[in-house]
Parts: structure tokens; sequence; C-alpha cells
């Protein structure tokens, strides 16, 4: 029997004492521990229902049994659909509807609002919780610690991860068991990881970066990770003195940068900064460096492709820079409208080929095919170029995206629920800068004449159908939207108008 991510990343720690976790409180899981309650998971996933190629959709709070699912998923052959645990029931209806999800796992404060959405979706529903308890949990403790890995290829999928689209229908992105592991060696090898590493991790599990990145890096390389519920400042000061390794978005150096306890001797014991998911403002990685003589990696990657570019470990890293195409990624700059391919120093649409690039939107083959070119090279909509020395800069984005704390906001989703508010013409959502997020969602609003509209109302009809993160952070009202002489909104206009509404 061979599992390729399960034999690669799980196996070799099967009965290993050494730690995998430290959990805040202080207590250590090892390797055999966290192996033996994926294995009685796996038996529980088995009893509810899950079978080969099945998705289970799981929208719990960051916890090690969180992770266990992941790796019990790999060992039945399950397909892991991991959700933002910020996402309303609404949003979360979608998510498991079109993947048919065979099982939705949530916590017990979740329980009420998804039952009905697990029934309309054929979903079987159980609770796992941040604690450790639930019904999933309970099926599980009885199981015995052990489950012989389903036979799974290179190409056999291992994940869903949904990411928003410009026309605001997420996509099931689909990754498989090489996409994740070709992905993970790359990144071992090139920031060298060992089994010594002992990562900060401050990040959620639900999306690429604190998930696949982060853990599977770890898992690979047999390191431990210090695994924090979310980013807490105190948190990463109190823990620094045991890790070697942080991987965080801008928002974790911003925020630290502003902690007087920031010094050389706070991160003596760290060897790598690794920063992603958002560009890293030059001025903070100077700042950074000014504060702690360490340099933070910045690297670039997508849901769809993995980590895609990275500053070198042992050369300059480049502040404003992505780095370079990591070995396995073969990357170009082409036209956005022609393809045709673009001369170093000139500006276009980053394309990118290789084992770390996902194999389509779940059943959606037209879009697939939109985004990839014939000789199957996949288009980032980021904009960028390469210099003469090779390093990767990205200099906007073709998509019209907005990143908030490394979470992505696509902007037609937002218009669309605010253009279906009682007394709304319609809007506008963008992104400006944000002294903490990077940018900052603002909603800008044409009423219909006659309609009585302000702030607090439009923000209190929005709570329960948007993620808190993407709901704008101010509305403003103004009588037309700014178009050009083809009709189409300028953005770029109202990104100056409102450009200083987070300044302080
Ligand atoms: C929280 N809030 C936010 C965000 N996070 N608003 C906008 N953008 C955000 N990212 C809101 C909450 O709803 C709340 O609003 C208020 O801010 C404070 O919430 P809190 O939970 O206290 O925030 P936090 O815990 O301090 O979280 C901020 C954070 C977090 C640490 C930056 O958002 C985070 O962990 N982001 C990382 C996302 C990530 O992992 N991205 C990787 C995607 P209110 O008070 O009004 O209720 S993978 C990817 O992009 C690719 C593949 C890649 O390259 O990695
Ligand atoms: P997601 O779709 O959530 O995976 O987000 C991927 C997007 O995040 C990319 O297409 C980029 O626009 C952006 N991104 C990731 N890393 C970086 C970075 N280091 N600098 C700038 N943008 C980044």
């Amino acid at each position: 029997m061979a599992n390729l991510l399960y034999d690669r990343l799980f196996a070799p720690h099967e009965g290993s004492a050494r730690t995998f976790m430290i959990l805040p409180d202080g207590k250590e899981i090892t390797y055999a521990q966290f192996l033996a309650m994926a294995a009685r998971f796996a038996h529980a996933l088995r009893g509810a229902g899950v079978e080969t190629g099945d998705r289970v959709a799981v929208q719990v709070r960051k916890s090690p049994e969180a992770l266990a699912v992941y790796a019990a998923c790999v060992q039945a052959g399950a397909i892991f659909l991991p959700l933002n645990t910020a996402y309303t029931a609404t949003e979360v209806e979608y998510f498991v509807t079109d993947a048919e999800a065979r099982l939705l796992l949530c916590d017990n404060a979740g329980a009420d609002a998804l039952g009905p959405v697990a029934v309309k979706a054929g979903a079987a529903l159980m609770t796992l919780n941040a604690d450790g308890s639930g019904s999933f949990a309970e099926a599980a403790s009885s199981q015995a610690g052990e489950f012989a890995a389903v036979d799974r290829g290179a190409d056999d999928l291992a994940a869903f991860l949904y990411t928003s689209g410009t026309t605001g229908r997420s996509k099931g992105a689909m990754l498989s068991h090489d996409n994740l592991l070709s992905n993970a060696e790359a990144l071992v090898d090139y920031w060298r990881f060992t089994g010594e590493d002992v990562l900060l991790h401050a990040l959620p599990i639900f999306h690429t970066h604190g998930l696949f990145v982060a853990t599977n890096v770890i898992l690979l390389a047999g390191g431990s990770m210090i695994f924090l519920p979310g980013l807490d400042v105190d948190a990463l000061m109190k823990f620094m003195p045991r890790a070697t390794t942080m991987m965080g978005v801008p928002t974790f150096y911003t925020r630290l940068l502003a902690d007087d306890r920031l010094d050389r001797d706070a991160v003596s014991h760290m060897r790598l900064f690794v920063s992603g998911s958002a560009p890293l403002l030059a001025e903070t990685h100077t700042q950074f460096e000014q504060r702690t003589c360490h340099r933070i990696l910045e690297r670039y990657g997508m849901t769809e492709t993995n980590m895609n570019t990275s500053n070198p470990y042992d050369g300059e890293r480049r502040a404003g820079t992505v780095g370079f195409p990591l070995p396995g990624v073969d990357l170009r700059i082409a036209d956005p409208e022609t393809g045709a391919l673009l001369p170093t120093g000139k500006i276009g649409v980053i394309e990118v080929k290789g084992r770390n690039v996902f194999k389509g939107y779940w059943r959606m083959p037209e879009k697939t095919a939109a985004e990839f070119r014939t000789d199957g090279y996949f288009i980032t909509g980021d904009l960028g170029f390469v210099d003469e020395d090779g390093y990767v800069t990205i200099v906007g984005r073709g998509k019209d995206l907005i990143i908030s704390g490394g979470y992505n906001i696509y902007p037609k989703e937002v218009e669309l629920v605010l253009d279906d508010l009682a007394g709304v013409a319609e809007s506008a959502v963008i992104g400006v800068p944000h002294p903490d997020f990077g940018e900052g969602v603002v909603g800008v609003v044409v009423p219909l004449r006659g309609a009585s509209l302000s702030e607090p109302v439009i923000l209190g009809s929005i709570r329960e159908k948007l993620a808190r993160f993407k709901q704008p952070k101010r509305i403003f009202f103004a009588a037309e939207l700014p178009r050009n002489t083809m009709g189409k909104v300028q953005k770029n206009v109202l990104r100056e108008s409102y450009r200083d509404t987070f300044s302080s």
C-alpha cells in the first residue's frame, strides 16, 4: 500500500516520542500521540460514512485536534476542505453544497446555525471543539490508534481550498498529493528546515500559509511547532526564546514592531522570519532589520499554486521583491492581453508552471481552461517583473482583489451584498492603506433617490451575510460613482479620494 503524502509527511514519525506540538499552556504533544489521534479520527471518518475521495468540510477553531483531521483525511484518502472560522452559515452553505461534502465538522457554537445547512447539503454534521470534545471526538475515542493508510498516488486529490473569483462565485482549487508534497520538499530545502527547528505557529490553519506551508514543512523536516490559537504579541514574545523560526503575514511584523520588547535579545534564538500572503512594505523590512538584525525572508504564493518564489536563504533578501522562482517552478512574465512573453524588466502578468500548480477548479472546466495557457502555464493574475538579477517584484494585481491582514476579499462579492440592500442604487468596494491590515475595506454607496441610509444601518444589515473581515470598515455615500468613457467605475479615483480613511 502506498499513500504519497502520508508516507512522506506522517508515517516516518509513527511511534516517535519526539515533540510535535507545544501548546500555549506548555503541554507537549509527541508525534506518536498526534498520529494515534489522527488514526482514531480516520476510523471515525469511516464511521461517519466518509469513503475514499469524499470531501470533509471543516469549520473548527485551531487546535491539535483540528490539525489531526487533516492528517486523518490524508490517511483515509478523503479530501480535506478547511473553512475560515469567520465564514457565516450562508457562506459555509455554498462550500458544503458545491463540494458535495459527505461530512461537515463544526464546533458546538456553530452547530445550531450549521445544522440546517448540513441537512440541505446532504452532509452529516458532527462537532469538534477546540478543547478536544464534541461528537466527532467521542466517536473516535474508542477507536484503534492505528489505521492502514489508503492507497493514494501523486495525482490523487488531498484538499480543496476555496478561493473567491472576480465574478463573485468561489472556486474549489483541487490540490493533489504531489502538489503539496513537492512544495513542502522545495521549501524544507530552500529554507534549510531540520528536525531541530521549532516553528512559532500563530497563523490560522484553514489557508495555505498556516496549513500547508507551515505544518507540512515541519512534518517533513521532523521539527516541532509552538501552536498558538492566533496572533497574540505577548505569546509570540514569550515563546520566541524557545523558537527558531516564524511564518507570518505582514501584520505579524508591524504588530511586533509596535512592541518595545522587540530587540536583538528577544530574537537571539531565532534563525528565520518568513513573510507572505500580502506585500511586505520595504519600510517594515528595514525597520525589522534595524531592531533585530534579521532580514525578513519574503516569499510569494497562491492557493492554486502553493509557493512560487522566495528570497534566498543565504543570498541577498531584497526588500520589496519576492525573490527567485523556487526550484521546480517555471515562472515567466507575459502580456496580459496577448500572452506574448515579455523581456527582463517589463511588467506583465506572472505565469507559473510546475508540480506545485493545482489540478483545476472543482467542476469548473471552463474557468480552469481560461486560467491556463495552452502550454500549461497558470495565469496568476498578479502583475510583476523579473529584474536583471532574476528577482521577481510584484507591482500590483490584474484581478480586482483586496488583501487585508492576509485575507483575500473580492470587491464584487461585497458589492453584490450592498447592492441588494433596500435603498441602494449601486456601490463600489475598494481597498485603501490601513496601518494594521495593509489594506482596509471601504464601501462607497450611491443611495436611491429619496432613500435615507446611514453607515450603521448598512453595516448592521450585512452583519449576517458576510464574514466579518470582508465587511467594509467604513461606508461613505456619494451621489454617483466616477466612471470612464466606457462606463467602467474608476476604482483608482475612488482609492485616491478615500486613501486617508485609516490614516492615524
Ligand atoms: C480580523 N479582522 C480583520 C482581519 N482579521 N479585518 C480585516 N482583515 C483581517 N485580516 C477584524 C475582526 O473581524 C475584528 O473586527 C477585528 O478585526 C479584530 O479581530 P481579531 O480576531 O482580534 O483579529 P486578530 O486576531 O488580531 O487577527 C488579525 C490577523 C488575522 C492576525 C492579521 O487576520 C490573521 O491571522 N491573518 C492571516 C491570514 C492568513 O493566514 N492568510 C494566508 C492566506 P471587529 O472588532 O469589528 O469585530 S494563504 C495565502 O494568501 C497565499 C497562499 C500565501 O501566499 O500565503
Ligand atoms: P490567495 O488566493 O488567498 O491564495 O492569495 C494569493 C494572492 O496573495 C496572490 O495572488 C498575491 O496577489 C498575494 N500574495 C501572496 N504573497 C504575496 C507577497 N509576498 N507579496 C505580494 N502579494 C502576495
